[in-house]
């Protein structure tokens, strides 16, 4: 028996959505806990349960509330979720994550009385008190929406201020040594405004370094965790906190490999020498495009010329790296996403992530589209209940069969040639690395299909 639920709801079932932890319900879970509430984390692709078990869990359990973290791809399963826990158990159900801060009516599209928007260190914690009547205040709870009867109070995101002051995320409420990832951040927010970016808070905050390197030797310690992830939406944004993150590293003797994401305009060679020192092993960069201009339109003000030295350095001092690119920016044309081929094929990196641009709610491009009367937030809505199949963002001119083939294209121009295999099978110092290189032996040989990004979906948008 648990007092209160919580849900990573099922999105694919498999092995790439297993890879990280449900980090933000850690972070909640470990307040109820420290305010005395028995907690269970669900994290149903983890767990390999559907939503029927999830259901029966939940009958079993038999908590007085229940919490579902919602991402704009995982309504049609949290919509069914919602309906299939309502019959089996009566309880309190309450909504967060990116989608309901980004899009509140989605409280009242579920039907659900409560939502939290933001980050609900504070505000969840407040409410469950109140539902269980251990408090009679509900007033002034930070981030809560509520639903009577379809008639919303939506208060403003709550994002907080001082971050050093949150526990550490409850990692034994989950199976922390199975992910393939062990994310710990050392920020949170990001002050840019990349059009398709669903980031919410544009005012960054620092937890406190020593703090960060805590929690990687307790990760070390309690779990035997070897390897982190920085989940940090730009690790280097701030030189001298990175540097620092580095130090500490270096003067405890963790020890640890590492990986952060971060932009081409915010690293050096004498930061990235720094961070290589200390066991960063992969740094990821969005370039989203190939083309100067379509980059910067995008939101990335950042020249070809920085992101080859980017890619260069990393390479000078032993950094393996990633390119993101997304197809189907505004303006864009085939002819340019061809060019974004050829420009990563120029840069060079261990691995490129061709993705499609998507529509986000709360994002500068949901926003365009709006005021052009392209969309509207039904748009969600219709995505909950299957009569929208995909996301996908289609630049004038570009057919959804136009980025279906672009990216098949992408990948097999980037990873199904020689010199790329030859490179692979030089480089194999570890399971990850030859499970890739058969990978990429069986995809050049037919032997099995190619499968990216949701480009299967040319049904698109506007
Ligand atoms: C790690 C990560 C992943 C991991 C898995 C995440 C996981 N298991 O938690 C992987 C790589 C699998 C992934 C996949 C995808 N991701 Co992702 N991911 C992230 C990332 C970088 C960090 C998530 C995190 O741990 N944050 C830290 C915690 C503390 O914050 P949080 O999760 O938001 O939780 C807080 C609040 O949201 C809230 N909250 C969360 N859940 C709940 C539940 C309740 C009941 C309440 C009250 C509150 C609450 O309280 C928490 C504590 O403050 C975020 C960006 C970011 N910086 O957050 C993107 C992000 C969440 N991902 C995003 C996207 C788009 C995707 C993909 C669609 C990408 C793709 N094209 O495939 C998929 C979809 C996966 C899915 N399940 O739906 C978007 C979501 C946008 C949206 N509107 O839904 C984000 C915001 C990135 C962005 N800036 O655009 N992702
Ligand atoms: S894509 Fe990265 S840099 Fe751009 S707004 Fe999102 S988190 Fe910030």
């Amino acid at each position: 028996m648990a007092d209160v639920v919580l849900i990573y709801p099922p999105y694919r079932g498999n092995a790439a959505e297993r890879s990280y932890s449900p980090l933000g319900l850690s972070y909640i879970a470990a307040v109820l806990e420290r305010t005395g509430y028995s907690v269970r984390i669900v994290d149903a692709d983890m767990d390999g349960i559907t939503a029927e078990g999830i259901a029966m869990l939940v009958r079993k359990e038999a908590p007085f509330l229940v919490g579902i973290t919602v991402l704009t791809h995982t309504l049609p399963a949290v919509y069914s979720l919602v309906e299939r826990i309502r019959e089996l158990h009566q309880c309190t159900i309450v909504v967060g994550g990116a989608h309901v801060t980004a899009d509140p009516q989605i409280v009242s599209d579920l039907n659900v009385p409560y939502g939290i928007r933001g980050e609900a260190e504070h505000g969840f914690p407040r409410l469950v008190e109140y539902l269980s009547g251990k408090s009679s205040d509900a007033h002034g709870i930070e981030g809560l929406i509520s639903n009577e009867n379809g008639r919303l109070d939506i208060r403003n995101p709550c994002f907080i201020e001082d971050i050093s002051v949150l526990l550490q995320p409850a990692r034994h409420l989950i199976k922390t040594r199975e992910y393939r990832y062990t994310v710990v951040f050392s920020s949170r927010g990001c002050p840019y405004r990349c059009i398709y970016c669903a980031e919410q808070c544009r005012s960054m905050r620092y937890r406190n370094p020593e703090d960060v390197v805590g929690e990687i030797a307790s990760l070390r310690k309690d779990y035997g965790i070897r390897s982190i992830d920085f989940g940090d939406s730009v690790f280097t944004i701030n030189r001298e906190h990175a540097l620092r993150v580095c130090s500490l590293l270096k003067e405890k003797r963790l020890n640890v490999t590492w990986s952060c994401i971060t932009r081409a305009d915010l690293v050096d060679l004498e930061l990235l020498k720094a961070m290589k020192d200390v066991g960063c092993r992969f740094v990821s960069f969005g370039v989203e495009s190939g083309v100067e201009r379509i980059r910067r339109l995008g939101g990335k003000n950042i020249s070809d010329k920085a992101v080859r030295k980017a890619f260069r350095h990393c390479r000078d001092v032993g950094l393996r790296t990633r390119a993101s690119i997304l197809f189907g920016n505004p303006t864009e044309t085939v002819e340019d996403m061809r060019s974004s081929i050829a420009f990563v094929k120029e840069l060079k990196p261990d691995y490129a992530l061709f993705s499609l641009m998507q529509v986000f709610p709360g994002t500068p491009l949901f926003q365009q589209l709006e005021k052009a009367g392209a969309v509207n937030r039904t748009l969600w809505r219709d995505f909950m209940l299957g009569k929208r199949i995909s996301l996908d963002y289609l630049p004038d001119g570009v057919s959804g069969e136009d980025l279906y083939r672009i990216s098949h294209e992408a990948f097999r121009t980037f990873y199904l040639n020689n010199s790329y295999l030859k490179n692979k099978l030089l480089h194999i110092s570890g399971v990850d690395e030859l499970k890739e290189a058969a990978f990429i032996l069986l995809a050049k040989a037919h032997i099995i299909p190619i499968r990216d990004s949701g480009a299967e979906a040319p049904q698109g948008i506007p």
